[in-house]
């Protein structure tokens, strides 16, 4: 009941703005400005009253006092800002809407057209006919366009990765999910420990999942094959590419294989983890790091079929400065990410966080709520992972779609250029 009423207040709103936008586009900025003004005074009382109903059910349903925050304010200060800036943004708006209403109309599918019209009409002085040829019009546009972002190929390999990826960390049972129960804040090495690694290597899996569960921040220096930078940064440091290879600057050690890093990890920042078979959040660890140790050869091989993090990729710009990824081990949505990053050999700090790893979550919602959807920032401790840092570019985002498509443009246009020399050549031959 709640739910429909928030989609109904969400969508008459939304859907209202959003033709008026639309009818906005071709008139002149005063009268934009009078209708918004007016517009504002029209609705205002129906959103604090929906505020105000929220506040109850939120209140009822998870108990304690919940504040209404200046959602109205903030959009009053965003139709003042648009009107300031001029009308032209008002297109630039109607783009930015593109996303949320794309998402309004998959969730409404029992949406009742014409009590909504009445219901507009009742509030406004408009029509229910004139409100149904807009909501029509308003409809056709976003559905062609939600359909034009489903069929680019972009998207299906976003889409089948994060399907592909759910599967390959199915298969480990999601072991680097949870922090050790053990493992704390207190543990933590003052320098971030340095792992020459590769994606899609099974042995450096194993070391990324244990650094995971113990909460541990590593400096990833990506090495994939016929990788050209950290390759050869590790063949003068240990006389080989043998990976993983961990650096340990706190503990003055260097070292290479799987075994011996996790042992030197739990020893040196997981000494209060619990060892052996309990049933606890570490039983998954335990088992897929002893006698299931093998299904980590099915994970890596299901994501060899597509993707990156094997192989390196020709990049047009080398980083200046590391990037900094959140997320863990097991996140499907985290994983494509690092993929990219370890083809385009790009080093950076794995800020990792597992569900329990309170002090780094508590660091998170400080640094980046802002980028939180309402809903996550209501659970205590709730992130949303990948969060890319780029300082070379003073880049924050979230996303892992927009990510890729970040990395892409930024350090992987000369893929795209020798593609399309490769397809000049090859027209020209057949010319
Ligand atoms: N649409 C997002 C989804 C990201 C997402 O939901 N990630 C999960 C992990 S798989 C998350 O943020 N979990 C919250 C948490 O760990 O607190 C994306 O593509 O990046």
């Amino acid at each position: 009941m709640f739910i429909s009423d928030a989609q109904e207040t969400i969508v008459l709103v939304y859907g209202s703005v959003i033709s008026k936008l639309k009818q906005w586009n071709s008139s002149d900025v005063s009268t934009v400005k009078e209708d918004v003004m007016q517009f504002y005074e029209q609705f205002k009382s129906a959103f604090e009253q929906f505020l105000l109903n929220a506040k109850e059910r939120f209140e009822e349903f998870y108990g304690g006092e919940f504040t209404v925050a200046g959602h109205l304010e903030h959009r009053k200060e965003q139709a003042t800002w648009l009107i300031s800036t001029g009308k032209d943004l008002v297109v630039g708006h109607l783009q930015h809407r593109k996303e949320q209403v794309t998402w309004l109309l998959s969730n409404a599918k029992s949406f009742d057209t014409s009590a909504f019209c009445e219901y507009l009409s009742s509030l406004t002085n408009w029509s229910p006919f004139e409100i149904e040829s807009w909501w029509m019009e308003i409809k056709a546009y976003w559905t062609e366009y939600k359909y034009e972002q489903m069929i680019s190929k972009e998207y299906l390999y976003w889409a089948y990765s994060i399907w592909q990826s759910t599967w390959a960390s199915l298969f480990r049972l999601n072991c680097a999910v949870f922090l050790a129960p053990g493992a704390s804040q207190k543990t933590q090495p003052a320098k971030p420990l340095i792992l020459y690694d590769c994606e899609g290597s099974s042995y450096c899996k194993m070391v990324r999942e244990t650094a995971c569960v113990l909460g541990l921040d590593v400096v990833f220096k990506p090495c994939p094959k016929k990788g050209t930078v950290f390759c050869k940064e590790l063949e003068e440091r240990a006389g080989k590419v043998d990976l993983p290879y961990l650096v340990d600057e706190n503990k003055e050690v260097e070292m290479g294989g799987y075994k011996a890093i996790e042992t030197h990890l739990f020893e040196t920042y997981g000494a209060n983890v619990q060892s052996g078979f309990k049933l606890n959040k570490m039983l998954p660890f335990r088992l897929m790091h002893g006698p299931l140790y093998f299904t980590i050869f099915i994970s890596s091989f299901i994501r060899s079929t597509i993707g990156y993090g094997r192989k390196a990729l020709p990049t047009s710009t080398r980083p200046q400065k590391a990037l900094t990824l959140w997320g863990n081990e097991h996140s499907p949505f985290v994983t494509i990410v690092r993929e990219l990053l370890c083809s385009f050999e790009i080093p950076y700090v794995m800020k990792n966080t597992p569900i329990g790893c309170t002090w780094k979550r508590e660091e998170f919602r400080r640094k980046h709520s802002h980028l939180l959807s309402q809903g996550r920032n209501m659970v205590p401790h709730v992130i949303q992972i990948p969060l890319l840092i780029d300082p070379n570019t003073d880049t924050t985002m979230v996303e892992s779609r927009a990510i890729c498509k970040y990395l892409w443009d930024t350090y992987g246009e000369a893929e795209a250029e020798k593609q399309s020399e490769d397809l000049s050549q090859s027209s020209n031959k057949a010319a």
